[in-house]
């Protein structure tokens, strides 16, 4: 549940799903300077906003798909602002994808953006990733970090397999990599269910995070 007092103008137009008022707010928004982390952090609320809802069912399935289709519009206009402001060197390495079952590919792509602009290699598998193919691609990429992304509770058991593939593969080759979860519903007790080793709650900690695990390189 959403328990901030007041909506932005922003999160109030993506829940109404405004898509040309939303859009041409965030280019103003954007022109006028302001940072376009709290651009997209505005809109999170009001996409997660959408989800309960979808709940509710007061909206759709079409409501989610058009939702998803303005944040996509939404994150290709802020990217530029974003890359222009904080673009740094290179600093690792992160695999990262959507696990089995699960298309929702929105946070892992913002995730993607974001450690991008901070300097990290980003190999990014998609979404409906099988865990084999996580597996595969550690031998060629070497990453410094594993992250997967899930919103579907369903995916939760995805998630544990490809931990656990991952976990044994790095045990056979020698290899050492920490695994960060991350999407809408996970909290620790899913981080310790799945057994990865920590999880983020939003983009800016995953970068944050990676950034302490490859000590700020
Ligand atoms: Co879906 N959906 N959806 N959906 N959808 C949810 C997740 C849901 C919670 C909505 C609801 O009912 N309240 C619900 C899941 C319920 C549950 O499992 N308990 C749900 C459902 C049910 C479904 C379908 C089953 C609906 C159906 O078909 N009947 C279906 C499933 C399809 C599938 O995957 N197999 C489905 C489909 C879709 C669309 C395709 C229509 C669309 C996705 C479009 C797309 O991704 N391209 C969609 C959408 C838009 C949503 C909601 C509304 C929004 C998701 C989103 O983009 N959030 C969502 C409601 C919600 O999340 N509360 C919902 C914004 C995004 C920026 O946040 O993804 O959390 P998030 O990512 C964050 C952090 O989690 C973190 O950083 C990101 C950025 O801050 N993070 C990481 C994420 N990954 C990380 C990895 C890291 C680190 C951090 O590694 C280093």
């Amino acid at each position: 549940m959403y328990t901030g007092n007041q909506l932005t103008e922003l999160a109030e137009h993506l829940v109404e799903l405004r898509e040309e008022a939303l859009l041409s707010l965030v280019r103003r928004r954007l022109a006028a300077g302001d940072d376009p982390l709290q651009v997209i952090e505005e809109c999170e609320v009001g996409i997660r906003l959408v989800g309960e809802r979808y709940e509710q069912h007061q909206y759709f399935l079409s409501g989610l798909i058009m939702a998803g289709e303005i944040f996509r519009q939404v994150m290709e206009i802020v990217k530029p602002a974003l890359e222009s402001r904080i673009l740094e060197q290179a600093s690792g390495r992160v695999l990262l994808g959507t696990v089995q079952g699960d298309i929702h590919d929105i946070g892992k792509n913002l995730v993607s953006m974001l450690l991008t602009c901070y300097g990290f290699r980003v190999t990014d598998l998609g979404v409906d990733v099988p865990p084999a193919e996580f597996v595969a691609c550690t031998t060629e990429t070497h990453p410094d970090i594993v992250g997967l992304s899930g919103l579907l509770t369903t995916s939760y058991e995805a998630m544990r397999e490809t931990v656990s593939l991952l976990r044994a593969e790095a045990e056979r080759r020698h290899l050492s990599f920490p695994i960060i979860i991350g999407g809408g519903l996970i909290n620790e007790e899913v981080c310790r269910y799945v057994g990865a080793d920590y999880w983020a709650a939003d983009a800016m900690t995953g970068v944050r995070l990676c950034q302490r695990l490859t000590g700020g390189r």
